[in-house]
């Protein structure tokens, strides 16, 4: 007679024997560090409404708005370029749950709720804590999102002109019927990093005072949306254009006429993408499309950067959502799944991986709470003219920061779930895909790197000071909390290894400046996340483990920018070995 545990398995009983699903409850209940951040933040009464909020926010997301996110992965648009009668329609066909985020992201006020105030400077904050919990349940739906408050962000900064009144109130309705989205339609074929030399649409100015745009834009993602806004050339009276980042204007157009024929566009296909699948890119002609000025003739580039600004915060959000989204996924299946005798859980080597990416999450989090809490001030007109140039610097060190983290962190938490972890219909590739771009769009690493030296340039050097005096005041607030004492001697070390660089780099010029683009960026998201986490642990009320996030973040390499200028590796010969490492051969 056979042991139980010799027996072979029946049938019957592999048939049950499935690897448990990962079950995830209120997002906003499970996130810890949220919920202590906007304790520690938010004025009280500002707190019991927001906090109310979020739970019911929470619960809808789980029963209703994650399932809809799911349909809009299972049934992404289709492109219909002729009716039946063989007549050109170009009708980008998206599914029903498509549609219904549409009237949940006006219902939930994710746009409104940023330019109503009702909470003066902590509205802002508000609306981006509703994107992140959003964002990965949002079927790719934060896209749209992050474009129409750009667009909304341009029309208040140029003062919602009469014209755009009605858009305005359109980008920004709570309600399903009145709500519009926007896109931002930029690249071009010739560029998408050096728009200013790779736009080649032009814009014809008509009687009406309108214009006529012709040109072809290469990626315009949500292109099911109602209205636009876009870079061209004015053609003059002598028909010539101006070009370069001078040449360029910014225009405001409606996709569809009245009657939802399209405004003089043509879709010559939708993009066949690795993820963002939910959600229509479409290549487009624009055929004499009828368009609005509305910056300045040659103002293009920064009249568009108020939403380059507000796009890229949103993709702040959307790489934190998804480092948290894999973590929480992560860390309950360790809960389940047994190996070796044990659950995964009690296996310290597995803990210590996901613990790595919950630190990393945990300043990446902080790094966005910064940025929206900056934002909040600058939009209620209280924020110090430090306030503004530290806003202007961090944006892009966040993007491209958290771009490359949330790449690392979905990949590794990937892994975390062994074979299952690669299999489609778990969701989890998804995340994978879809975080993937977050390092591309809206600004690759290196093309923010540039725009972080642009800024400090912008700013004559004062940007830098700011970003010392705040640093060293948050690492101030921990002077008594002797746990911290290791994190805080760290960032100081650091901050003197930076200020080195910034010296000895003053005197090299241009070519080592750009060299180090991209780890001088990296060390100034790494320091400021560590001084982020320091004065999030140096709280009266901190736990043990924001202390442990702090102390461990600081002990990564935090000022990689003054390694490599001591390795040479900005030195003008350096960048000729690099051109011979990479085409030998
Ligand atoms: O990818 C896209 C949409 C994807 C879908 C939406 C996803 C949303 C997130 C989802 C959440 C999950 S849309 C395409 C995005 N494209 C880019 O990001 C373009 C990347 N390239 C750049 O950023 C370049 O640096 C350019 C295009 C800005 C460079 O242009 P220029 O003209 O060569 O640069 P200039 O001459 O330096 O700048 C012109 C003016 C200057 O102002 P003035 O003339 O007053 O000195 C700059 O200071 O623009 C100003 N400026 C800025 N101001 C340039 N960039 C900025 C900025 N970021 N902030 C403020
Ligand atoms: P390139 O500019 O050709 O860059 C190629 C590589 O060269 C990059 O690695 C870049 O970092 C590097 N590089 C370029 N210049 C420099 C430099 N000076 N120094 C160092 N390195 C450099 N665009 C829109 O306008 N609207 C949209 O809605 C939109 N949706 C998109 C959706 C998806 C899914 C994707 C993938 C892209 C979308 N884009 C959209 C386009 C996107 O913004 C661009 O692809 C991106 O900005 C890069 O431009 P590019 O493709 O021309 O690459």
């Amino acid at each position: 007679v056979l042991e139980d545990r010799e027996m072979p398995l029946t049938r019957r009983e592999t048939e049950t024997l499935f690897q448990e699903q990962p079950q995830t409850g209120n997002q906003y209940l499970e996130d810890a560090l949220l919920r202590s951040y906007l304790k520690t933040h938010l004025p009280p009464k500002v707190l019991e409404e927001v906090n109310q909020d979020l739970e019911r926010f929470g619960n809808h997301l789980l029963t209703k708005i994650k399932p809809l996110g799911w349909e809009c992965e299972l049934n992404p648009p289709v492109f219909r370029q002729y009716d039946a009668w063989g007549q050109r329609v170009d009708h980008i066909i998206t599914c029903l749950a498509w549609r219904r985020m549409k009237e949940i992201a006006a219902e939930e006020g994710l746009i409104a709720e940023a330019y109503e105030r009702r909470y003066s400077n902590w509205s802002r904050l508000h609306q981006a804590v509703k994107l992140y919990l959003f964002s990965s349940s949002s079927g790719g739906f934060n896209c749209p999102l992050a474009m129409t408050d750009g667009a909304a962000k341009v029309i208040e900064s140029l003062g919602i002109p009469g014209s755009l009144k009605n858009a305005f109130d359109h980008l920004t309705s709570r309600d399903p019927k009145k709500f519009w989205t926007s896109g931002q339609w930029m690249t071009e074929r010739r560029g998408g990093s050096d728009v200013a030399n790779g736009t080649e649409t032009v814009a014809r100015k008509q009687p009406d005072g309108t214009y006529r745009l012709y040109g072809f834009k290469w990626f315009t993602s949500a292109a099911d949306s109602d209205v636009t806004l876009t870079l061209a050339r004015v053609v003059d009276a002598e028909g010539q254009v101006k070009q370069g980042s001078s040449g360029l204007s910014l225009f405001f157009l409606k996709v569809r006429d009245e009657e939802g024929k399209l405004n003089s566009i043509q879709v010559q296909r939708l993009k066949d993408k690795l993820g963002t699948r939910q959600m229509a890119t479409a290549e487009l002609w624009l055929d004499g499309a009828k368009a609005e000025l509305i910056s300045a003739e040659g103002r293009g580039v920064a009249a568009i950067s108020n939403m380059l600004n507000i796009t890229r915060i949103h993709n702040v959000i959307g790489a934190v959502a998804s480092m948290r989204r894999m973590i929480s996924l992560s860390r309950e299946y360790a809960r389940r799944r047994v190996a070796f005798g044990k659950l995964l859980k009690d296996h310290p080597l597995h803990v210590q991986t996901i613990a790595r990416m919950e630190v990393q999450t945990r300043g990446a989090f902080l790094l966005l709470m910064e940025i929206v809490r900056l934002l909040g001030l600058v939009e209620t007109n209280m924020a110090s003219e430090q306030d503004q140039l530290l806003l202007r610097l961090l944006i892009p060190v966040a993007k491209l920061y958290t771009g490359k983290q949330a790449s690392a962190v979905v990949i590794e938490a990937m892994e975390s779930f062994g074979g299952q972890g690669y299999m489609e219909d778990t969701g989890l590739p998804v995340i994978v895909r879809d975080t993937l771009v977050l390092s591309i769009w809206e600004g690759t690493t290196n093309i923010l790197s540039l725009d972080v030296l642009r800024s400090l340039t912008k700013s004559q050097g004062q940007v830098m000071a700011v970003f010392f005096s705040t640093v060293q005041k948050k690492l101030e607030l921990a002077s008594s909390t002797v746990k911290l004492e290791p994190a805080v001697k760290q960032t100081q070390d650091a901050i003197s290894s930076l200020a080195q660089f910034t010296q000895a780099a003053g005197s090299k010029g241009a070519v080592t400046m750009e060299l180090a683009a991209r780890d001088f960026s990296y060390t100034l998201a790494r320091i400021y996340a560590g001084a982020l986490l320091i004065e999030h642990a140096a709280r009266p009320d901190a736990s043990s483990t924001d202390i442990s996030a702090a102390r461990r973040w600081c002990n990564q390499e935090l000022c990689p920018v003054a390694t490599e200028l001591g390795n040479s590796s900005y030195e003008a010969e350096e960048a000729l070995t690099d051109s011979a490492l990479v085409y030998e051969g």
